[in-house]
């Protein structure tokens, strides 16, 4: 396969890049975090989307590489942007999408530590994203890595709620803080006469078990509407914002202060 050896040349020859997507406070509409997307800027293909490298780099073992370069530039981003006094008035933490093979890397916890460290930044700024797919095996090595994190002092989320083995025994017993519930629930809501109700309940689900909750897929200002009518209160879509390059995310902050 082509794209293993250009992806090697990518991660080393800088041509990776990251989009961020605000998160979004529903009832204030600041924002309360950006999630870093990471996009690969192929000299022939043009812009290659995760979807089509993230697996190829899990298999040949190039996530590690990539993983840590996307965490030390999105944590050294956060960094300049609570520095320029331009964009230093908004408050929001990192948040950034984490693998499988990741979480069976003792090495990830160090990782995580030095950038933080080097950044100078508080932990809890940092918030890393975790498919359900990633921590649903539960081995003593991903809880192990997990329990590390958290007392790092580092935020952490289950990513793609609901799509998954979406199952209650987990949301109790990993140590979370945030669910992040996939957009496919709330892309039903017109259609579908009983997502309504099937939203709250999974929102008041995810309360019961002590977490947070934060909607993804926002494309309407009615789902927008709807989320915080049930009580959620952070949000991300479309609707908001699309993944900006960080130039075109730093012009908003700089004029919404
Ligand atoms: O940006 P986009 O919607 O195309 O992302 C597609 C998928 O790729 C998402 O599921 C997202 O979690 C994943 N992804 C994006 N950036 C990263 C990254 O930096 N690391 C990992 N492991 N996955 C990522
Ligand atoms: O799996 P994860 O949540 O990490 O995926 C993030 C991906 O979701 C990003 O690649 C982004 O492009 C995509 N995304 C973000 N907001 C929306 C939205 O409102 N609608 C749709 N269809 N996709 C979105
Ligand atoms: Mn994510
Ligand atoms: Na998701």
């Amino acid at each position: 396969n082509q794209l293993v050896g250009e992806l090697k040349e990518a991660i080393t020859g800088s041509q990776l890049v990251l989009y961020y997507q605000p998160i979004i406070r529903l009832d204030t509409r600041e924002i309360e975090g950006v999630e870093a997307l990471v996009r690969w800027n192929h000299p022939t293909r043009g812009l290659v989307m995760p979807d089509e490298f993230i697996p190829i780099a899990e298999e040949t073992g190039m996530i590690s590489d990539l993983g840590g370069w996307v965490l030390r530039t999105a944590v050294g981003q956060l960094k300049q942007w609570r520095t320029d006094p331009l964009t230093s008035g908004h408050n929001f933490s990192m948040r950034i999408n984490v693998s499988a093979a990741d979480l069976q890397r003792l090495e990830f916890i160090e990782d995580v530590r030095e950038a933080l460290a080097s950044a100078e930044l508080d932990p809890s700024l940092l918030v890393l994203e975790l498919t359900e797919s990633a921590v649903i095996h539960g081995n003593d090595l991903d809880r192990y890595t997990l329990n590390s994190l958290r007392r790092l002092g580092v935020g952490l989320e289950i990513d793609d709620f609901g799509t998954g083995y979406s199952s209650i025994s987990y949301l109790r017993q990993l140590p979370v803080d945030t669910v992040k519930v996939d957009r496919t629930l709330l892309s039903a809501l017109g259609s579908d006469p009983s997502q309504p109700a099937l939203l709250a309940a999974v929102l008041q689900l995810i309360r019961a078990c002590g977490l947070a909750a934060v909607w993804e897929g926002v494309e309407s200002a009615d789902q927008a509407e709807y989320l915080l009518s049930i009580g959620c209160t952070s949000g991300q879509g479309y609707y908001f914002s699309r993944p900006l390059p960080e130039e075109q995310l730093t012009e908003q902050l700089k004029h919404h202060k």
